[in-house]
């Protein structure tokens, strides 16, 4: 997969050198690849944003210099094109999936109160949120989304953190985990997960899952 990120601040992306990410994009896994939205200012001064007409707080992004990335990176629109905003559509494992499957997307990130209007009806295939709240720039939701996606490439994750039995796969939350020292503080570890018993384990285990989702996400057993 490729992934292209239009964005004001490319530093925030230096994460992506860490971590499980960092290695599989190191081996060659995918690509991504962060282009600054000012480059392609033709103001004088590179400026990506003005006042909003019909006035209020905060500034919005320009239309030319997003407008110009956007069909310079991907000029033949081949990339699902991306805007991350709080109207968008809410991203859960589903929409991870689905968007895993996409041979190229294209990230664009707003930043203050967001981006010309014209940009999105003109420029975007979807408006994806990482959920209902404010952040101040997209780029965090784009990290959030790269990272969740980039999991369900093939050969970026090891076996060891593996997608096939986390939390939603089942749609359920997942059971507590456990491990070495057996007593902690003078606390034990239920005795089920030292028995040996497969078939023990796994129905403590399932129950547990429904237990803390229907405690913590009621809505989840409603699905
Ligand atoms: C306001 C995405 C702020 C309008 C972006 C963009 C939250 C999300 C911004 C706008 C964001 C999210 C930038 N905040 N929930 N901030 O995915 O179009």
């Amino acid at each position: 997969m490729k992934i292209n990120v239009l964005t004001l601040f490319p530093e925030i992306y230096g994460c992506l050198k860490s971590g499980i990410l960092g290695r599989a994009i190191e081996n060659g896994k995918f690509d991504v690849s962060i282009t600054n939205i000012r480059d392609f200012s033709l103001d004088k001064h590179k400026k990506c944003d003005d006042y909003p007409f019909g006035g209020g707080a905060g500034m919005v992004m320009t239309p030319q210099p997003l407008h110009d990335a956007i069909n310079s990176l991907d000029p033949a629109h081949t990339a699902k094109r991306i805007y991350l905003s709080p109207k968008g559509r809410v991203l859960n494992q589903r929409l991870v999936i689905e968007l895993a499957a996409c041979p190229e997307l294209l990230l664009v990130n707003g930043s203050y109160e967001g981006i010309d209007q014209r940009v999105i009806d003109m420029d975007i295939d979807m408006e994806l949120s990482i959920g209902d709240y404010v952040i101040t720039s997209g780029d965090f939701a784009s990290l959030v989304t790269i990272n969740a996606v980039a999991r369900y490439i093939d050969g970026v994750l090891g076996s060891e953190n593996s997608t096939d039995e986390e939390s939603f796969a089942t749609g359920l939350l997942e059971y507590p985990q456990y491990t070495r020292p057996q007593q902690y503080l003078g606390v034990e570890v239920p005795a089920v997960l030292l028995s040996g018993n497969h078939a023990e384990i796994q129905k403590w285990r399932r129950l547990k899952s429904l237990e803390i989702t229907k405690n913590n996400r009621p809505d989840l057993l409603e699905e």
